[in-house]
């Protein structure tokens, strides 16, 4: 039999918020690259994971959510998965079947279809209980478009699944003469990057409601040759006065756990004990503000 030829390119990872993409990301690549939380509109740049077989590269763009606006830090969000699926050579649309209504995997469809490139549908969530009538309804809804729809439980599945996936996913990408990024990297960020992203998720974990939408984080200093280790220094951006005791908390509680969680991950990311010192400023609606926005690197490359 023929070996069949090299492919790799940019697949985009395309949903709704909370669709279950960034776990889809990192169940693939078998390495937490990018953050994952129970609440929408968490992954707000680009992520890049990669997976490199002898049969090919697949070069993952992990997207924000699909989300409508007019303003700010979601006008972003919105551009930037747009963006996504213009700069990718084939598209994934994620589609969960924890939705009460399959109306936005519609819209997901839709919007993928129109595309034009090569996509394939990838069904999330399905260990959650009582799924299998709506994973039946979704997989209809591939088929009206066109699509072909496979299934995943970012959960629960395994390495046979996981294989099964990339066995699919590969075969919608162009034929390549050789990968297009280093065989042996598993993404493209780097290190301060990935960091700034620890933080972020874990001030999703330890603050509640509206706050983690509302905040920014930026490494301030990252000194990589300091003695006995490496020192980190990084801002955690609020937008409003009110949000600063919150984060801080009565004799500096809050962000001490947040410090610690966010240690100790950076620490198994870069494989060494890091030193890592957190602080809170204010930048009154930092979200609304274009210039900041540019600072936190929450602009579209293409603009
Ligand atoms: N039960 C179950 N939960 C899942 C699965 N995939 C993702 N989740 C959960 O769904 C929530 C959202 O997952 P994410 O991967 O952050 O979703 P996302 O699409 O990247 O979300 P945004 O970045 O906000 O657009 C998290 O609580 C995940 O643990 C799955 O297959 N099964
Ligand atoms: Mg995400």
């Amino acid at each position: 039999m023929a070996k069949s030829p090299f492919r790799a390119g940019f697949l985009g990872l395309i949903g709704q918020p909370n669709a279950g993409k960034s776990s889809l990301l990192n169940f693939l690549v078998k390495e937490k690259v990018s953050i994952v939380t129970p609440k929408p509109q968490t992954t707000r740049r680009r992520i890049t994971g990669l997976h490199t077989t002898d049969e090919g590269q697949i070069v993952f763009i992990d997207a924000p959510g699909l989300v409508k606006s007019t303003s700010g830090l979601n006008t972003f969000l919105e551009k930037e998965a747009h963006d996504v699926i213009k700069s990718s050579d084939a598209i994934v649309a994620v589609l969960s079947v924890a939705e009460d209504t399959a109306e936005r995997n519609e819209e997901i469809l839709e919007l993928v279809s129109k595309s034009r490139k090569p996509w394939i549908a990838v069904i999330t969530k399905i260990d959650l209980k009582e799924t299998e009538h709506r994973v039946m309804i979704t997989r209809g809804l591939v088929e009206k478009f066109g699509g072909k729809a496979l299934t995943v439980s970012n959960k629960k599945h395994g390495e046979a699944d996981r294989q099964e996936l990339l066995k699919e996913l590969i075969k919608i990408l162009p034929e390549s003469e050789k990968p297009l990024y280093d065989p042996e990297m598993f993404t493209t960020e780097n290190v301060r990057d990935l960091a700034e992203e620890i933080i972020r998720e874990k001030c999703f974990e330890v603050l509640n409601h509206e706050i983690p939408y509302q905040l920014a984080v930026q490494i301030r200093k990252f000194d990589e040759n300091a003695k006995p280790c490496p020192k980190i220094y990084a801002d955690i951006m609020v937008g409003k006065e009110s949000h600063k005791p919150i984060i801080i908390g009565k004799g500096a509680s809050v962000i001490k756990q947040i410090g610690q969680i966010s240690r100790k991950e950076i620490e198994s990311l870069m494989g060494e004990k890091v030193y890592l010192e957190l602080n809170v400023t204010v930048k009154e609606n930092w979200f609304e503000n274009k210039q900041t926005l540019k600072e936190l690197k929450y602009v579209v490359d293409s603009e």
